[in-house]
């Protein structure tokens, strides 16, 4: 589809990480509990932060270019919590299409192209929720559909649903931030956590797993390199 990858740094100011996106001073993503932040400040006088998506990327390449601007960002991402289901350290890979007239339906083709292709099913029943994020307006979350068979999670097909990403139509307040023209410009992103994704597409249940270097787990997985 023509993406480039970008790439950005893991430690990251508080304009980066949130102001430019819109996530307001008083916002519960900026909490202690959710955020790693680094006592060292930056020149606004506030302390760094451990990015906790890779958005800034989107930011930062908004602000260097010129559009249209159509990139990936996938990398590693920081919150405060840790379970079977939550890394302190965990990878997302976000997607962000500015041009003249990138619209709501060309993110949903996109999108379930890019679900048909990971996911290795051709018949993918999905389906848009609407929901709310402050760096996009409209905003969405996708489910893909699902079903469990002799105690194995089926993808593609069921009455079951599976949230897999969030998107939406990029906030012109965030256009505004970045200098572009937004009554020019309009664009689209999308986000998600790779690790849950390839999760789900390999029936794992710990998301631990991926991180504790147990070469027989990932050898068993097929996560390793094998012999070549
Ligand atoms: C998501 C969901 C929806 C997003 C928005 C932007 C930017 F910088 F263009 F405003 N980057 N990523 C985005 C939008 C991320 O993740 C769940």
């Amino acid at each position: 589809m023509g993406y480039a990858v970008a790439e950005g740094p893991d430690i990251e100011t508080d304009f980066y990480n949130f102001s430019a996106l819109n996530i307001p001073e008083d916002h519960p993503a900026r909490e202690m509990q959710d955020t790693f932040y680094i006592e060292d400040q930056d020149e606004e006088n506030k302390p760094y932060v451990l990015r906790t998506h890779t958005s800034p990327v989107q930011i930062r390449t908004m602000l260097s270019q010129e559009p249209p601007i159509k990139i990936i960002a996938p990398g590693r991402t920081y919150r405060c919590d840790s379970d079977a289901t939550h890394s302190p350290m965990f990878h997302q890979v976000e997607g962000l299409f500015i041009s003249e007239n990138a619209n709501m339906s060309d993110l949903k083709g996109t999108l379930i192209e890019f679900c048909k292709q990971f996911f290795e099913v051709q018949d993918l029943k999905v389906r848009f929720r609407p929901s709310y994020f402050p760096f996009t307006e409209p905003s969405a979350e996708m489910d893909i559909a699902y079903h469990v068979k002799n105690n194995t999670l089926h993808i593609g097909e069921g009455d079951k649903w599976l949230e897999i990403l969030g998107c939406g139509m990029v906030n012109p307040v965030v256009l505004e931030n970045c200098k572009i023209d937004n009554s020019i410009y309009q664009g689209f992103a999308f986000g998600m956590g790779l690790d849950r994704i390839t999760m789900l597409k390999h029936g794992l249940t710990d998301i631990r797993s991926f991180f504790n270097a147990n070469l027989n787990w990932i050898n068993q997985n097929g996560f390793g390199l094998g012999d070549y």
